[in-house]
């Protein structure tokens, strides 16, 4: 009895000692041979958001591990990325074709979908070999009414250009398109891919945000990348979008974009110079880009590697699907097109994750000369309050307050817009525990402040009415430097809406009002500075330059608006401020 007690005390130690030890060596020696797939998972699961050392890309002598050894060179139509023009006779049809796609799609219908482009990147990003078992990845792609052959091209330049094992499956997601060839034709027209090109189609007009949400969840890739209806990705575009994921799933990565002309379909690079830029924004919600700052560039070793960035564009990213879920997907309040990138952006950020641009990672997109399609009947307003509705209800849900006076006081109208209910996104927010605003703007976002600097509130707002002309300052819908004009007043704000600051600066939107002997001009505002010249008097109803020492006033001669010698008397140098009733 005795005997058999001790025996079995020992083989029981044993047997705990091997069933400890087993995992150990299992990690121990997968590490050592790099990340398989399964340490990978037990990696991630016990720390997600972790950094995975032996994950990191590595920079070798000879060519990358997922390099075409082959340079795609052919002849014809727009390959090499070239520029095609149309022959006379077609012109009309290529005309037409762009006032009703935004772009030509006679020009894309002449071109091969499998065109070469020129590879954009810098010389560096051919020699980054990367992890082998990146994650498989779902190409999302969401489109309403867009051109077939420049839809397929999309599709084909993913297939050509992704590593197969890694490329799970690409899907489209019609946003209840009614042109007739993206029906039977398309249905027809994917079958050739083997399964591999997935179609979906919204029963009704969703908008490409809820469409967005939709492809998420019809994904089964552990990534999903989305890609607007209209690129072209570049050599070797995946993997070094997948890496950051990889090594970190908390990472959403983003592609540099080139621009892909909407008339000739010329493929051009941008930022050639191989200076980096990032995505950022002003006080008003419009997207910007702005220079790698000098403490993120010094993080890096490589000039080629991913570097930070507070935002992006919005259309082109890729991120654990896991996580884009957890995260609530988009915020499903948002309404059609606009303001989504920062949503995301900001709950990325300031819920744990972090958003890395990838310079050896180069898509191009076409941008449209204007919005082809319309809002349906997701736009019971005009395109701009929809727009603007969609940042109200993101800075009301991310921004502290103090920011959140910022945009009010750039865009005066949107206090009285109605947002809908935000409760589920605070809710979210409190849930995962987010940072403030305050940490994202000291941590991530620390350069917007230097381009736009915090607001004076606004004096005065409203649209500016002249009391010789009974007609209102109108910036005509014009780009800066333009002059500006008068027009009839029409109450509604945009072209007519001015702001007053505390620190003298006259504006509409984003952009300044300036005078000098040539007239009274619409001009950018300077970088950095939130000042200007002008004072207004309540008593006399003058608007004073104080440069100058003139004031705004009416020519009713040549019918403009000059800087003339002050004159309390003159009805034409005569403004009120009029509020604008919000509709
Ligand atoms: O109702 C719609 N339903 C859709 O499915 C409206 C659009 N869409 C599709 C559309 O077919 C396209 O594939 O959604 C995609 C994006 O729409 P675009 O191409 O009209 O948008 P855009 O390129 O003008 O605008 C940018 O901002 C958008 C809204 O905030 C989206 O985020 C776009 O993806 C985004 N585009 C980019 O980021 C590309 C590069 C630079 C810019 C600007
Ligand atoms: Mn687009």
């Amino acid at each position: 009895m005795r005997i058999t007690n001790l025996r079995r005390g020992r083989i029981i130690k044993i047997i705990a000692c091997v069933l400890i030890l087993i995992p150990i060596l299992y990690v121990i020696l997968t590490w050592s041979e790099g990340p398989t797939k399964k340490a990978r998972e037990i990696y991630n699961a016990k720390f997600i958001g972790a950094k995975k050392i032996n994950a990191v890309p590595v920079l070798i002598e000879g060519l990358g591990n997922f390099e075409p050894d082959t340079v795609d060179i052919r002849e014809g139509p727009g390959e090499g990325g070239k520029a095609y023009n149309l022959p006379e006779d077609e012109q009309n049809r290529g005309s037409e074709s762009e006032m009703e796609y935004g772009m030509n799609i006679v020009v894309s219908d002449k071109l091969s979908l499998d065109r070469s482009i020129r590879d954009t990147r810098l010389p560096e990003c051919k020699h980054w070999d990367y992890p082998y078992d990146l994650p498989k990845t779902s190409v999302i792609i969401v489109f309403h009414n867009e051109g077939f052959s420049v839809l397929m091209r999309t599709v084909h330049s993913v297939i050509n250009r992704s590593p197969k094992h890694v490329l799970h499956e690409v899907i489209l997601v019609d946003d209840f398109s009614d042109k007739q060839d993206l029906k039977d034709k398309l249905d027809n027209y994917i079958q050739r891919f083997d399964g591999k090109v997935k179609l979906i189609r919204n029963t009704e007009r969703e908008g490409l945000i809820r469409t967005r949400s939709r492809g998420a969840q019809e994904a089964t890739g552990e990534v999903i990348v989305y890609l607007d209806a209209h690129c072209e990705v570049n050599t070797n575009w995946l993997p070094p979008l997948l890496a950051p994921i990889y090594r970190d799933n908390t990472v959403m990565t983003v592609p540099v974009i080139d621009g892909i002309d909407h008339n000739t379909f010329e493929y051009r690079p941008v930022y050639a110079d191989g200076h980096h830029y990032r995505g950022i924004f002003e006080w008003g919600m419009l997207y910007k880009e702005n220079e790698v700052p000098k403490r993120e560039q010094k993080r890096r070793k490589h000039n080629s590697e991913p570097y930070k960035s507070p935002t992006h564009a919005g259309g082109l990213f890729a991120i654990n699907r896991e996580f884009f879920l957890k995260l609530g997907a988009y915020d499903p309040g948002l309404l059609v097109w606009g303001g989504e990138n920062f949503e995301l952006s900001f709950k990325i950020w300031q819920c744990g994750g972090s958003i890395e641009w990838v310079p050896c990672s180069r898509v191009g997109h076409v941008y449209r000369g204007f919005m082809p399609y319309n809002f349906g009947k997701l736009a019971n307003k005009k395109k701009g309050p929809l727009i603007t509705i969609n940042y109200k209800r993101v800075i009301e849900t991310w921004f502290d307050d103090q920011y959140k006076e910022y945009f009010y006081t750039r865009e005066p109208l949107a206090r009285f817009l109605d947002m809908g209910d935000i409760t589920e996104q605070l809710a979210l927010k409190e849930r995962l525990q987010c940072k403030s605003f305050q940490w994202y703007m000291d941590n991530v976002a620390y350069d917007v402040l230097d381009k736009y600097p915090q607001l004076p509130e606004n004096l005065y707002w409203g649209e500016l009415k002249n009391s010789g002309t009974e007609m209102c300052v109108d910036n005509l819908g014009k780009h800066p430097p333009s002059l500006i004009g008068m027009q009839h007043c029409h109450g509604l704000g945009n072209n007519q809406l001015i702001r007053l600051n505390a620190a003298g600066q006259l504006g509409f939107g984003e952009r300044c009002i300036e005078g000098d002997s040539q007239g009274i001009k619409l001009a950018f505002c300077r970088l950095g500075t939130v000042d200007g010249p002008w004072q207004y008097d309540e008593n006399t109803s003058t608007l004073l330059h104080r440069t100058y020492k003139k004031c705004m006033g009416y020519h009713p001669q040549t019918k403009q608006l000059a800087l003339m010698p002050c004159d309390i008397h003159n009805a034409y140098q005569s403004w009120k401020f009029k509020p604008i009733k919000p509709r």
